[in-house]
């Protein structure tokens, strides 16, 4: 059955989205930080990129124990980053030259040293007591088996009232009770503020964990777990599309201009996506989901690293395509600030084939029906850091998982092997800039390590040259803008389970293309049909021919291609 082609799309459907991560991104005043100055002066590299959006992570005031996802004032810009003067300057620069800004919402929960919960933890009747979620001991222990994704306990106790407090990230991360009203008109009025700033939209940090199920119930748990990260009792719970839809009413309601929202997911299954994405239900845009993010993961968790299936990791991106063909709508990513470097994990980063690998996963992404995200570095191919002892980390993730497994008797050199393979900080390390001294990112001592090959590895050296990875992500953004059969266009799978090829066709009534490639270092011949005979090819390598003369395509390692033919 063909489904699409044709539909009336909106603005975000044909746009390219551009992560930054400012702690990491360029950094103006030498204290070893990103800042907003720093964004401000590389905005015409990303102009020549040619993204239409930008999501900055969180900026506001925060003790920067989560890098800024723990904050403790939702109208202020960080010391660290800038100021509020910097921001409108920085919004009006975006402006100006034709893009969009969104900014981080993170309102699942604040950092503890946040006003609302300094006040709710003063005592058991204060004015935003019920803002948090407190619960009292049970058998003098924590209130539930709840565990907390950053490691041990979801729960803290708080000496002062005699109380838990939930947290199902840091301790010092509280999470908010969506359950009062009060909470829920606060996060409005403040994302209100926001726009009424000039702001274009909201990339929300895990908004599908904001309803938890009706009394906290324990999560089921072998004999010898004490906790368990819960999501079946937290993630899409109850109430959770009431409050989305309740939001977008309250903050977006009667207000004219073009806006963008995106929900962070972990663990949405694409059932409960399409019901947070169908536009007739006013929730949001687009979700990120987890799926192919996790192909790599072990029972024991993220850090239990099972190498790359890449029949389960295409699968798993098909299914979203599909699931989500005939109502909502898909983002598309490889990596963001929590994610290790695609080439890295599902590449190739030996120096021979790390940029032929890191353009043949664009291809394949930038390819698929949805909203393409870019996270800085990405349009490189910067790839993973050396990471070797404990000391090498500075993420609190990290930290926290390292000192569990000595704590609880693990194997660390197991666990070591495990965080230098897919711990954040792999994405965090500063922007390669150019090959000179901390690869142009800050002429002060970076905060986290800079990649040592920096010195080949960076945007000078790719900006102009033909046939970079630089070129080839802005290439793909191109053709997203020109080609209407790459926004809309049905996706159909081919060769499924062959374990190197990744392939498959986007059609609407007028063209069709086909998206392969090679994902393996030996070469391949690939019959792709008589019909594909006479197709133009709109990207693939420069030596290739311009049309296809046979039905038998020889790749060579890590070679992608896209093929467009008209349908009659
Ligand atoms: O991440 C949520 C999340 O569940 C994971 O992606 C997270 O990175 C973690 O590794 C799970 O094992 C969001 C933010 O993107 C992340 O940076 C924050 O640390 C987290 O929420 C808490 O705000």
């Amino acid at each position: 059955m063909t489904v699409g082609g044709g539909r009336d799309t909106a603005w975000w459907q044909s746009a390219v989205v551009y992560q930054i991560y400012p702690r990491s991104f360029a950094d103006s005043n030498g204290d070893g930080v990103g800042d907003l100055r720093g964004v401000i002066g590389r905005l015409d590299y990303l102009r020549t990129l040619g993204i239409d959006v930008i999501w900055l992570s969180p900026v506001y005031r925060s003790p920067q124990v989560d890098n800024g996802y723990d904050i403790s004032d939702y109208r202020d810009i960080d010391p660290l980053f800038g100021t509020l003067p910097e921001f409108d300057a920085l919004l009006a620069r975006v402006h100006e030259l034709g893009m969009k800004l969104v900014m981080d919402l993170v309102v699942n929960h604040t950092s503890d040293e946040h006003p609302w919960f300094v006040e709710s933890r003063s005592s058991r009747d204060s004015a935003t007591r019920d803002w948090y979620i407190w619960r009292d001991a049970r058998d003098g222990a924590e209130p539930n088996n709840w565990g907390s994704l950053f490691s041990g306990s979801a729960w803290e106790w708080d000496q002062t009232t005699g109380q838990y407090y939930l947290h199902l990230f840091d301790r010092k991360q509280p999470d908010l009770n969506w359950q009062n009203p009060q909470v829920r008109k606060a996060v409005q009025d403040t994302m209100i503020w926001w726009l009424d700033r000039g702001v274009d939209g909201f990339r929300m940090d895990v908004i599908n964990f904001i309803s938890k199920a009706d009394g906290l119930p324990d999560a089921p748990a072998a004999p010898e777990q004490r906790f368990v990260v819960a999501f079946e009792n937290f993630a899409d719970g109850p109430h959770v599309h009431e409050y989305l839809a309740e939001m977008t009413r309250a903050v977006f309601g009667g207000r004219d201009g073009e806006f963008i929202t995106v929900g962070e997911m972990p663990g949405v299954t694409p059932q409960q996506a399409r019901l947070y994405t169908d536009p007739t239900r006013g929730e949001l845009n687009m979700v990120f989901q987890f799926e192919h993010v996790s192909v790599d993961h072990g029972p024991a968790g993220k850090f239990d690293y099972r190498g790359l299936d890449l029949v389960a990791l295409k699968k798993a991106l098909h299914r979203w395509q599909v699931e989500l063909a005939d109502t909502g709508w898909n983002s598309l990513y490889w990596n963001n600030h929590d994610q290790p470097r695609v080439v890295s994990r599902f590449g190739d980063d030996d120096p021979d084939y790390w940029a032929a690998s890191a353009k043949a996963l664009a291809t394949i992404l930038h390819g698929m029906r949805g909203t393409p995200f870019v996270y800085q570095g990405e349009e490189l191919g910067m790839t993973n850091f050396p990471f070797r002892t404990p000391q090498d980390h500075r993420d609190l993730e990290a930290v926290n998982f390292h000192r569990s497994v000595l704590e609880t008797g693990g194997d660390e050199a197991a666990a070591l092997a495990g965080l230098a393979k897919i711990s954040r900080d792999n994405a965090r390390t500063p922007m390669q800039w150019d090959a000179g001294p901390n690869a142009g990112f800050s002429t002060g001592e970076p905060w986290l390590a800079v990649n040592p090959n920096h010195t080949w590895l960076n945007a000078a050296a790719q900006i102009d040259s033909a046939g970079s990875v630089f070129a080839h992500y802005q290439a793909l953004i191109r053709l997203r803008h020109d080609l209407p059969v790459l926004v809309d266009g049905d996706f159909t799978p081919l060769m499924e389970d062959d374990p190197q090829i990744w392939a498959y066709t986007r059609s609407t009534s007028t063209a069709e293309l086909l998206i392969i490639a090679n994902c393996g270092r030996d070469p391949r011949t690939v019959d792709i049909g008589r019909e594909w005979i006479d197709a133009e090819m709109l990207l693939g390598l420069a030596d290739a021919p311009a049309t296809l003369t046979s039905a038998s395509l020889d790749l060579a390692g890590w070679d992608a291609r896209i093929y467009m033919r008209p349908v009659r």
